[in-house]
């Protein structure tokens, strides 16, 4: 099944934390496709750096349930601490798209329910993906348009 995952960083060396978290992705996806790496400008939350993103794009047999779990355990051995909501963080993985998956779980909401609506995911994930689509919300391509109209 197809796996889309967001990175974000925005604490200590942020490029070197992706190219940590991009080797952990290696052992749990397949045919790995990562994006250039992008600065941007942080959205919500408080005053803080601007975030290193990328979007990585695998192949995965596992459930959706056990990737996460994967993601968020790469995140702690990274020495994730979740204190501040959308505070900063020395490295966020984010499952946004698993196949067609449609899932509202307290642990798990697939597609990632503000990928949509956010440049710092889609602006990336265009360029490695540019036939990509969120199920349920359409091609990336499109998205990127309305957000880009909405300005
Ligand atoms: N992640 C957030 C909140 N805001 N802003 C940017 N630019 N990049 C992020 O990865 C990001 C954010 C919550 O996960
Ligand atoms: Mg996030
Ligand atoms: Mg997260």
């Amino acid at each position: 099944m197809k796996a889309v995952v967001a990175l974000g960083s925005n604490l200590g060396n942020c490029k070197e934390n992706l190219n940590i978290a991009i080797n952990h992705l290696h052992l749990i996806l397949d045919n790995l496709i990562v994006s250039p790496y992008t600065q941007t400008k942080p959205v919500g939350g408080p005053k803080q750096d601007d975030f290193i993103n990328a979007v990585a794009v695998g192949q995965c047999q596992l459930s959706a349930v056990d990737l996460l779990t994967k993601l968020l355990s790469t995140e702690e051995q990274m020495g994730r601490v979740r204190d501040i909501k959308w505070g900063p963080r020395v490295i966020d993985l984010d499952l946004i798209v698993y196949g067609e998956q449609i899932i509202n779980s307290d642990f798990l909401k697939l597609p990632h329910p503000l990928a949509k609506s956010r440049e710092f995911v889609l602006t990336p994930w265009f360029a490695i993906d540019p036939e990509g689509e969120i199920p349920g919300a359409g091609k990336i391509k499109s998205l990127l348009a309305s957000l880009n109209s909405q300005r």
